[in-house]
């Protein structure tokens, strides 16, 4: 099989503009303030949050890609020949060729991605890396269910999941519970769940993981603002709001904020928001759960938990789960 008829058409179920108002309108009028983090992968911020990834302070990643490629082989043996593979949240699609490496004839990858330039790119760079790996790009956003696209030819021995890089952080725990309950539904029984969740720490250590020094993920906070201005004709004062990172102990969760530095007001269209100095907008949760928290959410969702495995600092976990 060449690359171009392994590369299928992208399937395009992305959230619109009329959503992204909508979300943005009712975000920005409850109290508190909050805008939902999903947004933040236009083009300009999935380009800063790859530079994130590459961030000294900013240890998940090179943590979990240490973890992937010393476990990849058993992964592999786990997820047995002919596996299918979906990943939530592909974004640059540097994590899934370790697995694809390591897996004896992968039947099909499908990347589900809310960032569509990106998704395109990553998986045209796949396509030509795995020549004769079907691809099934889905552009769409996985917090709503979507369909899996049908496999040609012979059906996959096995389905699984792969959502790396502490994403389902993102969520709060009710939702990262309903989140793989539908993931089960989705992929079906027998099939298999690879999470990578970050693990609670030290804030000495969270804090600037969110909060680095070259001003990198202010930059991917605040462009948020930049997008409302850019799509939706907003008229925030950029310069007027600050990024803050907050560990919230008692949810075990970093917060990502934007906090206005003064009295303002600033308009989206025909609608006025006032903001009081100090006022915040509330713009990203990453929830950090010790194993066993983990495990016991997973189990609500009727996951049996298989394997855990973390690196020798404890930083980082990755879980396989079987339904
Ligand atoms: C992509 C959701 C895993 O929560 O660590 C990075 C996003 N936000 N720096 C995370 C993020 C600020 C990231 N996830």
């Amino acid at each position: 099989m060449n690359v171009v008829s392994a590369l299928h058409e992208l399937r395009d179920l992305s959230p619109g503009k009329e959503e992204f108002r909508a979300s943005v309108l009712a975000g920005l009028s409850a109290s508190p303030k909050t805008l939902p983090c999903k947004f933040f992968y236009d083009a300009e911020g999935s380009r800063l949050f790859d530079l994130i990834c590459e961030l000294p302070e900013y240890y998940p990643t090179r943590t979990e890609v240490a973890l992937l490629t010393a476990r990849a082989a058993e992964l592999a043996a786990l997820a047995g020949p002919g596996a299918a593979l979906v990943e939530f949240g592909s974004g640059a699609g540097v994590k899934i060729r370790l697995l694809l490496e390591a897996m004896r004839e992968p039947s099909l990858y499908v990347p589900v991605d809310i960032s569509r330039g990106h998704l395109l790119a990553a998986a045209d760079g796949l396509a030509e890396d795995f020549p004769g790996l079907p691809i099934a790009p889905v552009c769409a956003d996985y917090t709503a269910p979507f369909l899996l696209p049908a496999p040609s030819g012979q059906p996959p021995r096995r389905w699984a999941g792969f959502f790396p890089g502490s994403t389902i952080g993102n969520f709060t725990p009710p939702e990262a519970t309903a989140f793989l309950a539908g993931a089960a539904r989705l992929l079906g029984p027998g099939s298999l769940m690879i999470v990578g969740t970050d693990l609670p720490k030290e804030p000495a250590v969270l804090i600037p993981a969110y909060d680095d020094a070259a001003g990198v993920t202010a930059a991917f906070n605040l462009n948020l603002l930049a997008r409302i201005n850019a799509e939706l004709g907003g008229e925030f004062d950029l310069a007027a709001f600050r990024h803050e990172a907050r560990w919230n102990a008692a949810e075990s969760r970093v917060e990502m904020h934007l906090v206005s530095r003064h009295n303002q007001s600033a308009r989206i269209g025909a609608s006025r928001f006032t903001f009081a100095g100090g006022e915040s907008i509330h713009t990203e949760n990453s929830y950090k759960y010790a194993a066993d928290a983990f495990r016991r959410l997973a189990d609500d969702a009727g996951y049996r938990a298989l394997r855990f495995w973390t690196d020798p600092a404890g930083l980082f976990g990755i879980h396989v789960l079987e339904v």
